[in-house]
Protein backbone atom coordinates (compact mmCIF):
# COMPACT_ATOMS: atom_id res chain seq x y z
CA UNK A 1 0.00 0.00 0.00
CA UNK A 2 1.07 3.52 -0.93
CA UNK A 3 -0.10 6.49 1.07
CA UNK A 4 0.27 10.10 -0.17
CA UNK A 5 -0.07 12.47 2.63
CA UNK A 6 -0.61 16.85 2.13
CA UNK A 7 1.42 18.37 4.72
CA UNK A 8 1.92 21.79 6.48
CA UNK A 9 3.64 21.99 9.54
CA UNK A 10 3.61 20.72 13.39
CA UNK A 11 0.34 19.04 12.82
CA UNK A 12 1.04 17.26 9.65
CA UNK A 13 4.46 16.22 11.04
CA UNK A 14 2.79 14.60 14.35
CA UNK A 15 0.18 13.16 12.16
CA UNK A 16 3.46 11.50 9.39
CA UNK A 17 5.38 10.43 12.66
CA UNK A 18 2.36 8.37 13.85
CA UNK A 19 1.43 6.83 10.48
CA UNK A 20 5.45 6.01 10.30
CA UNK A 21 4.18 3.52 13.26
CA UNK A 22 1.72 1.83 11.85
CA UNK A 23 3.68 1.41 7.95
CA UNK A 24 7.01 0.99 6.38
CA UNK A 25 8.25 4.28 5.58
CA UNK A 26 9.02 3.76 2.59
CA UNK A 27 5.33 3.20 2.03
CA UNK A 28 4.76 7.18 2.59
CA UNK A 29 5.03 10.09 -0.02
CA UNK A 30 4.51 13.99 2.09
CA UNK A 31 3.77 16.55 -0.16
CA UNK A 32 4.98 19.81 2.24
CA UNK A 33 3.43 23.62 1.91
CA UNK A 34 6.21 25.64 0.79
CA UNK A 35 3.85 28.86 0.75
CA UNK A 36 5.86 30.09 4.26
CA UNK A 37 9.22 29.55 3.14
CA UNK A 38 10.85 32.88 3.06
CA UNK A 39 14.42 34.68 3.31
CA UNK A 40 15.51 36.00 6.39
CA UNK A 41 19.54 37.34 7.25
CA UNK A 42 20.19 36.24 3.53
CA UNK A 43 19.34 32.64 4.89
CA UNK A 44 16.61 30.18 3.17
CA UNK A 45 14.00 28.76 5.14
CA UNK A 46 11.62 26.28 4.64
CA UNK A 47 9.72 25.81 8.14
CA UNK A 48 7.33 23.29 6.91
CA UNK A 49 9.96 20.65 5.77
CA UNK A 50 12.09 21.61 8.11
CA UNK A 51 8.91 20.50 10.67
CA UNK A 52 9.08 17.59 9.24
CA UNK A 53 12.47 16.71 8.61
CA UNK A 54 13.08 17.95 12.52
CA UNK A 55 10.21 16.02 14.04
CA UNK A 56 10.71 12.76 12.01
CA UNK A 57 14.34 13.13 12.41
CA UNK A 58 13.65 12.89 15.81
CA UNK A 59 15.30 16.49 16.88
CA UNK A 60 12.26 18.96 16.80
CA UNK A 61 11.38 21.44 19.89
CA UNK A 62 8.73 18.77 22.08
CA UNK A 63 6.29 21.71 22.69
CA UNK A 64 7.12 24.34 20.25
CA UNK A 65 6.85 21.59 17.59
CA UNK A 66 9.13 23.69 14.95
CA UNK A 67 12.46 24.27 15.79
CA UNK A 68 15.23 22.15 17.24
CA UNK A 69 14.98 20.84 20.68
CA UNK A 70 18.11 21.92 23.06
CA UNK A 71 18.87 24.92 20.72
CA UNK A 72 21.00 27.71 21.59
CA UNK A 73 20.37 31.50 20.14
CA UNK A 74 23.85 32.71 19.94
CA UNK A 75 23.79 33.89 15.96
CA UNK A 76 20.47 35.70 16.24
CA UNK A 77 21.51 37.35 19.52
CA UNK A 78 24.63 38.57 17.85
CA UNK A 79 22.99 39.76 15.11
CA UNK A 80 20.02 41.35 16.97
CA UNK A 81 22.96 43.42 18.48
CA UNK A 82 24.02 44.66 15.37
CA UNK A 83 20.93 45.91 14.46
CA UNK A 84 19.93 42.80 13.02
CA UNK A 85 16.17 41.31 13.12
CA UNK A 86 15.01 39.32 15.55
CA UNK A 87 10.97 38.76 14.97
CA UNK A 88 11.50 35.44 13.99
CA UNK A 89 13.75 32.77 16.02
CA UNK A 90 16.45 31.27 14.57
CA UNK A 91 18.05 29.07 16.59
CA UNK A 92 22.15 28.22 15.86
CA UNK A 93 21.49 24.64 14.67
CA UNK A 94 18.61 25.49 12.66
CA UNK A 95 20.78 27.92 11.48
CA UNK A 96 23.26 25.12 10.62
CA UNK A 97 20.92 23.73 8.35
CA UNK A 98 19.89 26.92 6.67
CA UNK A 99 23.43 27.63 5.77
CA UNK A 100 23.72 24.35 4.20
CA UNK A 101 20.21 24.57 2.30
CA UNK A 102 21.15 28.44 1.19
CA UNK A 103 24.27 27.09 -0.24
CA UNK A 104 23.42 24.64 -2.73
CA UNK A 105 20.25 26.66 -3.34
CA UNK A 106 22.50 29.83 -4.67
CA UNK A 107 25.14 26.99 -6.49
CA UNK A 108 21.87 25.92 -8.18
CA UNK A 109 20.39 22.94 -6.79
CA UNK A 110 16.77 22.18 -6.75
CA UNK A 111 15.06 22.71 -3.37
CA UNK A 112 13.76 19.23 -3.48
CA UNK A 113 16.61 17.26 -4.37
CA UNK A 114 18.00 19.27 -0.96
CA UNK A 115 15.16 17.92 1.17
CA UNK A 116 15.65 14.34 0.00
CA UNK A 117 19.29 14.67 0.93
CA UNK A 118 18.69 15.98 4.02
CA UNK A 119 15.88 13.36 4.83
CA UNK A 120 18.92 10.53 4.18
CA UNK A 121 21.08 12.28 6.15
CA UNK A 122 18.99 12.31 8.88
CA UNK A 123 17.70 9.06 8.63
CA UNK A 124 14.10 9.60 7.26
CA UNK A 125 13.08 6.74 5.71
CA UNK A 126 9.39 8.78 3.63
CA UNK A 127 9.59 10.24 0.52
CA UNK A 128 9.38 13.80 1.19
CA UNK A 129 8.45 16.44 -1.28
CA UNK A 130 8.37 20.14 -1.43
CA UNK A 131 5.11 20.68 -3.34
CA UNK A 132 7.06 22.58 -5.68
CA UNK A 133 10.82 23.93 -6.51
CA UNK A 134 9.40 27.02 -7.59
CA UNK A 135 8.91 30.00 -5.49
CA UNK A 136 5.13 30.29 -4.23
CA UNK A 137 4.25 32.89 -1.54
CA UNK A 138 1.04 33.06 1.17
CA UNK A 139 0.04 36.25 0.96
CA UNK A 140 -2.48 37.96 3.24
CA UNK A 141 -4.32 40.86 2.64
CA UNK A 142 -5.69 42.33 5.66
CA UNK A 143 -7.24 45.59 7.27
CA UNK A 144 -3.71 46.46 8.40
CA UNK A 145 -1.82 46.48 4.64
CA UNK A 146 -0.63 43.11 3.16
CA UNK A 147 1.88 40.62 4.70
CA UNK A 148 3.95 37.67 3.08
CA UNK A 149 2.81 34.73 5.68
CA UNK A 150 5.46 35.12 8.20
CA UNK A 151 5.27 38.69 8.61
CA UNK A 152 1.38 37.58 9.28
CA UNK A 153 1.55 35.05 11.46
CA UNK A 154 4.69 35.45 13.65
CA UNK A 155 5.67 39.27 13.95
CA UNK A 156 1.59 40.37 13.74
CA UNK A 157 0.83 37.60 15.70
CA UNK A 158 -2.04 36.44 13.18
CA UNK A 159 -3.72 39.20 15.03
CA UNK A 160 -5.23 40.65 12.03
CA UNK A 161 -8.43 40.31 9.83
CA UNK A 162 -7.76 38.70 6.84
CA UNK A 163 -9.94 39.56 3.75
CA UNK A 164 -7.95 37.69 1.30
CA UNK A 165 -5.46 34.72 0.67
CA UNK A 166 -3.05 34.63 -2.07
CA UNK A 167 -0.34 32.58 -3.28
CA UNK A 168 1.99 34.48 -5.26
CA UNK A 169 3.76 32.38 -8.18
CA UNK A 170 1.86 29.37 -7.64
CA UNK A 171 0.03 29.84 -10.97
CA UNK A 172 3.68 29.41 -12.65
CA UNK A 173 5.30 27.13 -10.11
CA UNK A 174 5.52 23.28 -11.50
CA UNK A 175 4.82 20.42 -9.36
CA UNK A 176 8.18 19.42 -8.01
CA UNK A 177 8.98 15.68 -9.54
CA UNK A 178 6.93 12.78 -8.35
CA UNK A 179 4.26 15.17 -6.64
CA UNK A 180 1.68 14.29 -9.43
CA UNK A 181 2.58 10.61 -9.81
CA UNK A 182 2.53 10.11 -6.32
CA UNK A 183 -1.28 11.40 -6.22
CA UNK A 184 -2.42 9.64 -9.02
CA UNK A 185 -0.97 5.90 -7.87
CA UNK A 186 -1.19 6.33 -4.26
CA UNK A 187 -3.75 3.57 -2.61
CA UNK A 188 -4.90 6.27 -0.15
CA UNK A 189 -4.45 10.13 -0.39
CA UNK A 190 -4.66 11.89 3.33
CA UNK A 191 -5.02 15.66 3.73
CA UNK A 192 -3.14 16.49 6.89
CA UNK A 193 -4.73 18.14 9.99
CA UNK A 194 -2.99 21.56 8.88
CA UNK A 195 -4.45 24.97 8.35
CA UNK A 196 -7.09 24.48 4.77
CA UNK A 197 -6.13 27.80 3.99
CA UNK A 198 -2.59 28.37 4.63
CA UNK A 199 -0.94 25.16 4.66
CA UNK A 200 -2.88 22.96 2.52
CA UNK A 201 -4.49 26.25 0.22
CA UNK A 202 -0.51 26.94 -1.20
CA UNK A 203 0.08 23.11 -2.40
CA UNK A 204 -3.10 23.13 -4.14
CA UNK A 205 -2.51 26.06 -5.89
CA UNK A 206 0.00 24.62 -7.89
CA UNK A 207 -1.59 23.75 -11.40
CA UNK A 208 -1.96 20.23 -11.68
CA UNK A 209 -2.08 19.19 -8.07
CA UNK A 210 -5.86 19.86 -7.08
CA UNK A 211 -6.89 17.80 -10.64
CA UNK A 212 -4.56 14.93 -9.78
CA UNK A 213 -6.29 14.76 -6.07
CA UNK A 214 -9.83 15.56 -7.80
CA UNK A 215 -9.28 12.61 -10.47
CA UNK A 216 -8.26 9.86 -7.77
CA UNK A 217 -9.92 6.47 -7.85
CA UNK A 218 -8.83 5.30 -4.57
CA UNK A 219 -9.85 7.23 -1.51
CA UNK A 220 -8.87 10.73 -0.27
CA UNK A 221 -9.45 11.67 3.36
CA UNK A 222 -8.65 14.84 5.17
CA UNK A 223 -8.29 15.33 9.36
CA UNK A 224 -9.83 17.76 10.68
CA UNK A 225 -7.97 20.72 11.63
CA UNK A 226 -10.55 22.16 13.73
CA UNK A 227 -11.54 20.71 17.54
CA UNK A 228 -15.14 21.97 19.04
CA UNK A 229 -15.16 24.91 16.54
CA UNK A 230 -11.70 25.96 17.55
CA UNK A 231 -8.61 25.19 15.25
CA UNK A 232 -5.79 23.19 17.81
CA UNK A 233 -3.13 26.03 16.44
CA UNK A 234 -2.90 29.13 14.22
CA UNK A 235 -5.71 31.06 12.86
CA UNK A 236 -7.55 28.36 10.92
CA UNK A 237 -10.96 29.00 12.67
CA UNK A 238 -10.47 32.62 12.06
CA UNK A 239 -10.16 32.11 8.55
CA UNK A 240 -13.24 29.46 7.91
CA UNK A 241 -15.56 31.62 10.19
CA UNK A 242 -14.61 34.76 7.90
CA UNK A 243 -14.93 33.16 4.99
CA UNK A 244 -17.64 29.83 5.52
CA UNK A 245 -19.16 31.93 8.36
CA UNK A 246 -18.39 28.87 10.67
CA UNK A 247 -15.14 26.62 11.97
CA UNK A 248 -16.28 22.93 11.39
CA UNK A 249 -15.52 19.58 10.05
CA UNK A 250 -18.22 20.73 7.32
CA UNK A 251 -16.93 23.91 6.77
CA UNK A 252 -13.81 22.55 6.40
CA UNK A 253 -15.24 19.33 4.44
CA UNK A 254 -16.79 22.50 1.60
CA UNK A 255 -13.45 23.59 1.45
CA UNK A 256 -12.48 20.24 0.57
CA UNK A 257 -15.25 19.83 -1.99
CA UNK A 258 -14.56 17.19 -5.07
CA UNK A 259 -11.45 16.37 -3.80
CA UNK A 260 -11.98 14.35 -0.39
CA UNK A 261 -14.09 11.21 0.28
CA UNK A 262 -13.63 10.47 3.55
CA UNK A 263 -13.25 12.74 6.93
CA UNK A 264 -11.56 12.32 10.66
CA UNK A 265 -13.34 14.49 12.67
CA UNK A 266 -12.94 15.15 16.81
CA UNK A 267 -15.54 13.50 18.89
CA UNK A 268 -16.21 16.85 20.33
CA UNK A 269 -17.67 17.32 16.97
CA UNK A 270 -19.48 13.99 16.52
CA UNK A 271 -22.93 15.59 16.06
CA UNK A 272 -21.20 16.57 12.32
CA UNK A 273 -21.45 13.34 11.85
CA UNK A 274 -24.89 12.93 10.07
CA UNK A 275 -24.53 16.57 8.09
CA UNK A 276 -21.15 15.27 6.75
CA UNK A 277 -23.11 11.89 5.47
CA UNK A 278 -26.01 14.61 3.45
CA UNK A 279 -22.78 16.18 2.02
CA UNK A 280 -21.66 12.48 0.29
CA UNK A 281 -18.59 12.29 2.91
CA UNK A 282 -17.81 9.19 5.14
CA UNK A 283 -16.72 10.36 8.17
CA UNK A 284 -15.78 9.05 11.75
CA UNK A 285 -15.13 10.58 15.12
CA UNK A 286 -12.47 9.91 17.45
CA UNK A 287 -10.22 11.88 19.61
CA UNK A 288 -7.87 13.66 17.03
CA UNK A 289 -5.29 15.80 19.41
CA UNK A 290 -1.95 14.37 19.13
CA UNK A 291 -0.46 15.24 22.27
CA UNK A 292 1.86 12.32 22.41
CA UNK A 293 2.99 9.11 20.37
CA UNK A 294 0.34 6.64 21.32
CA UNK A 295 -2.55 9.85 20.40
CA UNK A 296 -0.47 10.33 16.60
CA UNK A 297 -0.22 6.26 16.14
CA UNK A 298 -4.19 6.46 16.71
CA UNK A 299 -5.12 9.23 14.64
CA UNK A 300 -3.28 8.03 12.06
CA UNK A 301 -4.69 4.42 12.63
CA UNK A 302 -8.05 5.46 12.68
CA UNK A 303 -7.22 7.14 9.12
CA UNK A 304 -6.12 3.87 7.65
CA UNK A 305 -9.22 2.35 9.17
CA UNK A 306 -11.90 4.88 7.76
CA UNK A 307 -10.74 5.08 4.77
CA UNK A 308 -11.28 1.05 4.32
CA UNK A 309 -14.75 1.94 4.39
N1 LIG B 1 6.91 30.22 14.63
C1 LIG B 1 6.69 31.20 15.52
O1 LIG B 1 5.56 31.38 15.98
N2 LIG B 1 7.71 32.06 15.90
C2 LIG B 1 8.99 31.92 15.42
O2 LIG B 1 9.87 32.71 15.78
C3 LIG B 1 9.23 30.83 14.52
C4 LIG B 1 10.51 30.57 14.02
C5 LIG B 1 10.71 29.45 13.21
C6 LIG B 1 12.00 29.12 12.75
C7 LIG B 1 12.21 28.02 11.96
C8 LIG B 1 11.11 27.21 11.60
O3 LIG B 1 11.33 26.13 10.84
C9 LIG B 1 9.84 27.52 12.02
C10 LIG B 1 9.61 28.63 12.82
N3 LIG B 1 8.35 28.95 13.27
C11 LIG B 1 8.14 30.00 14.13
C12 LIG B 1 7.18 28.21 12.77
C13 LIG B 1 6.78 28.77 11.41
O4 LIG B 1 6.29 30.08 11.50
C14 LIG B 1 5.74 27.94 10.66
O5 LIG B 1 5.71 28.40 9.34
C15 LIG B 1 4.32 28.01 11.25
O6 LIG B 1 4.32 27.28 12.43
C16 LIG B 1 3.26 27.45 10.31
O7 LIG B 1 3.45 26.10 10.00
Amino acid sequence: MQVVVLAGGVGASRFLAGLVSLIRPEQITAVVNVGDDFEQLGLQISPDLDTVLYTLGGLVHPDQGWGRADESSNALSAAAALGGPDWFFLGDKDIGLHLVRTNRLGAGERLSSITADFARRLGIGIRLLPSTDDPVTTMLETLGGTFDFQTYFVRRRHTDEVDAVRYEGAAEALPAEGVLDALATADLAIIAPSNPFLSIGPILAVPGIADALAERRGPTAAVTPIIGGRAVKGPADRLLRRFYGEASPVTVAEHYRDLITHMLIDSADQDELARLKAHGIRAQAVDTLMSDSAARARVARAVLELAER
